[in-house]
């Protein structure tokens, strides 16, 4: 879609080797696996001992009365109850009783001052926790800080065979930075309320504190305007929020910490706008909801004073309806098509010595942001957006990465970075968390670094549906988060991957559905037919699987529109395979510079063969009778042909024989052609395996070379480097 590199690939994938050699010396060098909390805290001391968790535990809340830390508690109990089974005391009303006072309670909360506004960029987020066998006290000066501090003791709390208990802890938190976001498309693909729902319960789980909801798009206007209701009444298919729903939305973002900042993208990505109101268009219409995806023409007309009427309308209404001081207006992606082609908006460009669209652009921005001025409201834009003429405080949002990060900072305005955080381009978990924000090493002067305010995930939705948005941003934001909250030094990467499949768990009895949306879409695909034992075997290999990477989706289905059901094989496939991942670990001693050992060869080869065991079970059996997983087919014989190879690089490798000239190449060859995708998803555990045909073929040399040499040399053989096996 993007012609740039949103996800910032070429930089990551240096890091990615990085990483390798990085995380596994950490992990190999014996550091103690941290508690399993997310994002980690800026200081986390253990202590020893544990404070036990049973029914009779109880809760004081000494000082202020503060209505939304009364909720978070509640919240905070209420899962930790349907967790453990335990039932804790309540009133006759249903609310949790509070021990009245501190002394013997099991958890102390207590606060500085009480906020019943609305959360804002800035607002004090710390707080203290102390956990020993008697006790545990968090203390926080602000709401904000307390709800953090419940949602780590909610993660903090586990289970052996004595009970389940808080283990003994100090914890002093704050985060690295202020701005910690999620933005959710609700254009492409309408996402209704409850989707919105689970999903800031599950930011809060994880600290991010703004939603910003992209809520105008080619494919549709998903606000009520009271002043302009054809704006959401043709431009929408009936799928928006109501005003009375958003104003209730707002209130459950702000119980939990969380800011709304809402996004009306202007003047491009505005085809549902103008369906209601061509005459806004910079060419003729008429014009209907666009139903594909790409970059459009549409785009508002600058030049015309309907335009400022109808925004001054509309943005004034929803400042009113938005407490939140930011207001988005995008900004991105103007093709220049429809201005290029009107001969009165290019001569309004000539007699207001406004050079070129750009500068045209920026004289929209100058009028928008007087509105918006008006309004109370500062301005936040895409990349794009930046011009000399741009209003100071207004924020910049990069979708282009370092250049856009730089550029903006350098003429004084405050900035968020998206770009790598493209959570919709499908990369592991592993990637996006190596991407900083403010990296180190960065040119940038100190002031400028004062400007970085922070990032958000993107979860663009041209591929997601309300059945499976949730797998596309759970748990790998979680990793997002951790490398927007705790100190830019927590980087092994292993260790985020132990705690990410803990705090998945936790995901999940928030209420978010990343794992029980499967079974459900695996049985509609395989049909009424299929045994429960084809089912499971189905879910191993779809396990396996990962959608394809940044836009190569849209190559792989260029036919696909706004109604093409999302929930073929390639929707239950999910980014960042565990097995994979976990297969990865298993080769590494086998691809190391030491000699294999039986114990890893036994362990490669016993799941290759069980991979293998997979196609043929699903070949013969489910898969023959269901139409919709016809398209698993070449993936399965890919997924054959690649463990075949496995295990002849095995046998290569037991043996310490160095097969013909001409091997490796043959193999690679093969592999490459295996990692092929069909159907939008491909096997993520093929360059793993190119790997081990190369420490195979090479196995001779490896005598004669440092661990780190033999891993260049083997990259180098590997050029060009599909991708890395990184865990
Ligand atoms: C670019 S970069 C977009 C979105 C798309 C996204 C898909 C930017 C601000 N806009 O409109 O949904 O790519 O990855």
């Amino acid at each position: 879609m993007s012609n740039s590199d949103p996800h910032g690939r070429a930089r990551r994938r240096a890091s990615l080797l990085a990483t390798l050699l990085l995380g596994w010396s950490v992990t190999a060098s014996g550091a103690a696996p941290a508690l399993p909390v997310m994002p980690r805290p800026a200081v986390m001391n253990a202590g020893s001992g544990r404070l036990m968790i049973n029914g009779n535990a109880t809760v004081a809340v000494p000082g202020p009365e503060d209505a939304r830390v009364r909720g978070g508690l509640a919240r905070m109990l209420r899962r930790i109850e349907e967790r453990t089974g335990l039932t804790f005391a309540r009133l006759p009303d249903d609310e949790y009783v509070l021990a009245a006072n501190a002394t013997g309670a099991t958890l102390v909360v207590q606060i500085g001052a009480s906020d019943a506004g609305f959360p804002s960029l800035g607002n004090d987020e710390s707080y203290t926790l102390e956990i020993n066998a008697t006790q545990a006290i968090l203390r926080a000066p602000t709401t904000w800080g307390a709800l953090h501090g419940l949602a780590t003791v909610q993660q903090l709390l586990r289970a052996d065979a004595s009970g389940w208990f808080l283990p003994a802890v100090s914890i002093e938190d704050r985060p690295r930075f202020s701005w910690r976001g999620l933005l959710i498309d609700v254009g492409r693909h309408w996402q209704p309320l409850e989707v919105i729902q689970r999903n800031l319960d599950g930011m809060a789980l994880v600290k991010l504190n703004v939603l910003h909801l992209h809520l105008t798009e080619d494919q549709g206007f998903r606000i009520e305007s009271r002043q302009y209701p054809h704006l959401h009444e043709l431009g929408s298919d009936g799928h928006y929020f109501t005003q009375e729903q958003m104003r209730g939305l707002v209130a459950y973002a702000a119980d939990r910490g969380i800011r709304v900042v809402p996004e009306f993208d202007l003047p491009g990505h505005a085809t549902s706008w103008v369906v209601a109101y061509p005459d806004l268009a910079s060419a003729p219409g008429p014009y209907v909801i666009e139903r594909k995806w790409g970059v459009f023409d549409p785009v508002l007309d600058p030049t015309n004073p309907k335009v400022y009427e109808l925004l001054g309308g509309f943005l004034g209404e929803m400042a009113a309806l938005f407490p939140d001081t930011y207001l988005h207006i995008g900004g991105d992606e103007n093709n220049g098509v429809q201005w290029n082609a009107n001969p009165k908006i290019q001569a309004f460009i000539r007699e207001h010595n406004l050079k070129d669209n750009a500068g045209l652009h920026a004289y929209f921005n100058t009028k928008l942001n007087a509105i918006l001025t008006r309004n109370g409201k500062t301005l936040v834009g895409w990349d794009e957006v930046l011009h000399p003429d741009l209003p100071p405080g207004s924020v910049v949002h990069s979708w282009r990465g370092p250049e856009g990060i730089a550029a903006a900072t350098k003429l004084g305005f405050p900035v968020l970075l998206s770009n790598g955080y493209y959570i919709d381009l499908c990369h592991p978990a592993g990637e996006l968390y190596w991407n900083d924000p403010l990296p180190a090493g960065n040119r940038l002067t100190p002031a400028q670094r004062e400007l970085v305010l922070g990032g958000e995930a993107t979860m663009w939705a041209e591929w997601v549906t309300p059945e499976t948005i949730d797998s596309r941003i759970w748990p790998r934001t979680a990793a997002i988060a951790e490398r927007l909250w705790s100190p830019s030094e927590v980087r092994d990467v292993p260790d985020m991957y132990r705690r990410l499949a803990v705090v998945s768990r936790r995901l999940e009895d928030a209420g978010l559905q990343h794992e029980s949306f499967l079974d459900p879409a695996l049985r509609r695909l395989a049909g009424d037919g299929a045994t429960p034992a084809g089912l499971a075997t189905l879910r191993s290999f779809v396990d396996l699987l990962e959608p394809v990477k940044d836009y190569r989706r849209g190559e792989q289905q260029p036919a696909a529109v706004q109604a093409t059901p999302l929930n073929s094989l390639v929707d239950c496939a999910r980014p960042d395979s565990e097995p994979a991942r976990a297969f990865a670990a298993l080769a590494e001693p086998l691809v190391s510079n030491s000699p294999a050992t039986a114990e890893s060869l036994a362990a490669v080869r016993a799941q290759l063969f069980a991979w293998k065991g997979v196609r043929t079970i699903l070949s013969a059996g489910v898969i023959a009778t269901a139409p919709r997983l016809a398209e698993a087919r070449p993936l399965l014989e890919s997924l054959a042909t690649a463990c075949d190879i496995g295990e002849e690089s095995l046998q290569l490798l037991e043996a310490g024989r160095v097969p013909a000239d001409g091997w490796l190449t043959e193999k690679l060859t093969r592999l490459t052609a295996c990692a092929e995708p069909h159907a939008a998803a491909e096997l993520p555990m093929v360059p793993t395996l190119r790997l081990l045909a190369a420490a195979a073929s090479e196995q001779g040399k490896r005598g004669r070379l440092s661990a780190e040499e033999w891993r260049q040399h083997l990259d180098s053989i590997l050029t060009p480097p599909a991708k890395s096996a990184a865990p």
